[in-house]
């Protein structure tokens, strides 16, 4: 009896020396596994960070041109509209920036008659843009005759200088300049002509109620270029 208890106290013992060698296994591959993964996983973390690809990001610009005109009369408001249907940009080609003048003369042929008030515009919605650029010029009046130029930069961030970008992939660099919801929608520009009547205007046929308003639209447009840099 007392044998047995010794034999199963041996084996119990025995079983223990097992775990407990089992146990410093586990223990020294788990330091092992930790020290692997500092000395090779880190290093290779770092050696990547010094050997990250590189990108270059050019953009190859262009640019389309159109005019309208419209006869608006004494006191009234007209709306030019803009957007990528109406110009019809290719799909491929991101809208940067919308310059649109607005320029007139007299055109009523009365001797005397100074030029109208005009004043031109763009609501601030509409189409998608980078609207709190500090180079935008939403509008502008004038009572000369001179020409007016309004300015919307549509997509943020864009100057069109080439740049160098680091890490990720070039789809990723593409991507950041191939966003199309920027200059979506439909840009709308009122212009209102206050017509100044020649003096003497008061006499029948003598009355200059309107204006001829000519409008120059130029949209810049680009298309990203990602090459990877040999290192
Ligand atoms: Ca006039
Ligand atoms: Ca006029």
């Amino acid at each position: 009896m007392s044998e047995d208890t010794s034999i199963a106290f041996l084996a119990k013992e025995d079983d223990g020396g097992k775990a407990f060698a089992l146990l410093s296994a586990v223990v020294i591959m788990g330091l092992a596994f930790h020290a692997y993964s500092f000395f090779i996983v880190k290093e290779n973390d770092i050696l990547n960070k010094y050997t990250a690809p590189v990108f270059s990001v050019s953009f190859e610009q262009s640019s389309l041109q159109g005019s309208d005109s419209m006869l608006i009369g004494d006191g009234e408001t007209e709306v030019f509209q803009l957007s990528r249907d109406i110009i019809d940009a290719d799909t491929s080609l991101m809208m940067a920036k919308i310059s649109i003048s607005i320029s007139y003369e007299e055109t009523s042929g009365l001797i005397a008659d100074p030029c109208d008030d005009v004043h031109g515009q763009i609501a601030p919605n509409g189409m998608t843009a980078d609207w709190g650029h500090p180079d935008n010029v939403l509008s502008d009046s004038n009572s000369d005759c001179s020409t007016m130029t309004l300015v919307v930069h549509v997509y943020p961030e864009y100057t069109g200088e080439m740049m160098e970008e680091e890490g990720l992939n070039a789809e990723h660099w593409e991507r950041m300049w191939t966003n199309a919801s920027h200059g979506s929608g439909v840009l709308e520009m009122e212009v209102s002509v206050d017509t100044n009547a020649a003096p003497g205007s008061a006499l029948p046929g003598n009355d200059d109620d309107n204006e001829e308003i000519n409008i120059q639209w130029t949209v810049e447009l680009f298309e990203v270029n990602v090459q990877p840099v040999p290192v």
